[in-house]
């Protein structure tokens, strides 16, 4: 019998994608939240979920660990996407990638004199890209978290990050000032295992997208 592992993170992920694999007959025997089980087992014999951070569901699908995973678009852009079907997106954890600064800094003005602009972010490939699409010159400073902060004690000029309701730019006193991408979470698949486990994969997919809010 094969086995079906499902990559997925904790948080707005796994509760996005609960519903999707309740449709399709699959139901978690634990809640990732309080279990501090990073495998766990589902009603189905042949379904196992294993728990990962965001930014690793690639890498876990790339290399068959996982036969399908679910990843934010930010997070394949970051990672390449390379050698992972994506079949679907889910249109679930949706949020916008944004170019965010203090609330007192004139960043058209800025943009338009030709500074070099101090840019701090997760998201290097996709702020590089972004840009230098626009010509602006910028030096990228790598962070992994609370990027809010950076521009607030100085580290940068502008943020690049996620946001969704700009409940947390709002208490930084940060304003969104340039939209750069939407972003939704897609079902990635390991290439072998779509050809090999076809069988098992395609009713999951079918279900999932029958799920979905609004579908072809
Ligand atoms: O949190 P952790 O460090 O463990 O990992 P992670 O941030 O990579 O994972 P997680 O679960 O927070 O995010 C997983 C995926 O959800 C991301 O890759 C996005 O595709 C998607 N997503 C959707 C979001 C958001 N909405 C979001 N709002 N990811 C992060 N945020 C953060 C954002 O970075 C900012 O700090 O929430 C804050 C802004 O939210 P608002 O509502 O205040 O605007
Ligand atoms: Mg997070």
């Amino acid at each position: 019998m094969s086995t079906i592992t499902i990559a997925l993170s904790k948080g707005r992920i796994f509760d996005e994608t609960l519903p999707l694999l309740e449709a399709a007959g699959i139901v978690p025997a634990e809640n990732p939240e309080t279990s501090r089980k990073l495998i766990i087992g589902t009603n189905r014999d042949d379904v196992r979920l294993i728990i990962v951070r965001a930014t690793d569901v690639p890498t876990y699908v790339e290399h068959g660990a996982a036969d399908l995973g679910v990843a934010g678009k930010d997070v394949l852009l970051e990672h390449g996407g390379n050698n992972l079907y994506q079949p679907l997106d889910l249109e679930i954890a949706q949020c916008r990638l944004m170019v965010a600064t203090r609330a007192g800094f004139d960043y058209t003005s800025a943009v338009a004199r030709g500074a070099r602009l101090r840019v701090a972010t997760k998201y290097v490939d996709s702020a590089r890209k972004h840009f230098a699409a626009k010509g602006v010159h910028i030096d990228l400073i790598k962070l992994y978290g609370s990027m809010e902060l950076a521009p607030l004690v100085g580290l940068s000029d502008v943020i690049v990050d996620l946001v969704s309701t700009g409940g947390t730019l709002k208490a930084n006193n940060l304003v969104a000032v340039e939209h750069i991408l939407d972003v939704s979470s897609r079902l990635v698949v390991n290439q072998a295992a779509y050809k090999l486990k076809r069988g098992k994969l395609a009713p999951i997919f079918d279900a999932f997208k029958h799920a979905m809010h609004h579908h072809d």
